[in-house]
């Protein structure tokens, strides 16, 4: 298994994830390499579940070793909601600020404000079972907004361990915490293993 094609536009997620699998002898190939690939449409019910319908239907049309990753929030309050609607929560085509809106308003004289990321990575090699490796940040939605950093989310999550808004850790800080760093290890200690 030395070519592995990454499910994904998102620059940032192709360069993460080739820095690091690069060094172990893989040759990363993301969707920008095959331009006649189809949108997956994410319809399934679980991140999980969205994880394996891209890296199935794109690993049997290619015929190779295929990464995909659905991620979002849950917030315990709201039954684990936006969850798999994360990023269309306010409408289909929300902008982040209209999403956190949203939520806050949801939240209004609401106390208990836990919540968690969840990354959900499927590994589908042809020929074999998939695998899954799972990331979660834990923390608390805030009442404000705070920080400039990131994206989503970040400005009204509160992380667990260190009190902050993720918006106010830089990249390097959040890569050391978030659910999808956490859930990379997971793929990478396996990558290793093979
Ligand atoms: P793909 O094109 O690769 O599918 P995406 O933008 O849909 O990337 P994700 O599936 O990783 O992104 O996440 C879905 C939404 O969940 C995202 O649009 C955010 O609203 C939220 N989210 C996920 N990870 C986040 C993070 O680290 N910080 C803040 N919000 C996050």
């Amino acid at each position: 298994m030395k070519e592995v094609l990454i499910a994904t536009k998102n620059k940032h997620k192709i360069k993460e994830l080739s820095t690091v699998l690069l060094p172990l002898g893989f040759n990363i190939k993301s969707l920008y390499d095959y331009p006649q690939l189809p949108d997956i449409i994410e319809d399934q019910k679980t991140f999980k579940g969205n994880a394996l319908k891209k890296a199935k239907t794109l690993s049997q049309l290619t015929n190779r070793p295929v990464i995909a990753d659905d991620s979002g929030l849950q917030v315990k309050a709201l039954n684990d909601a936006p969850g798999i609607y994360s990023s269309r929560f306010a409408s289909k085509h929300a902008t982040d600020k209209q999403n956190n809106n949203l939520l806050l308003k949801k939240l209004k004289n609401i106390s208990n404000r836990e919540a968690r990321f969840i990354t959900s990575i499927c590994l589908y090699i042809p020929t074999k079972e998939p695998i899954y490796f799972t990331g979660i940040l834990n923390g608390r939605i805030a009442t404000n907004y705070k920080g400039e950093n990131g994206f989503g989310y970040d400005p009204i999550f509160i992380e667990e361990g260190s009190n902050k808004h993720l918006a106010e850790l830089t990249l390097q800080e959040k890569t050391q915490i978030s659910h999808r760093a956490k859930a990379t290890q997971k793929l990478i200690s396996y990558l290793k293993t093979l």
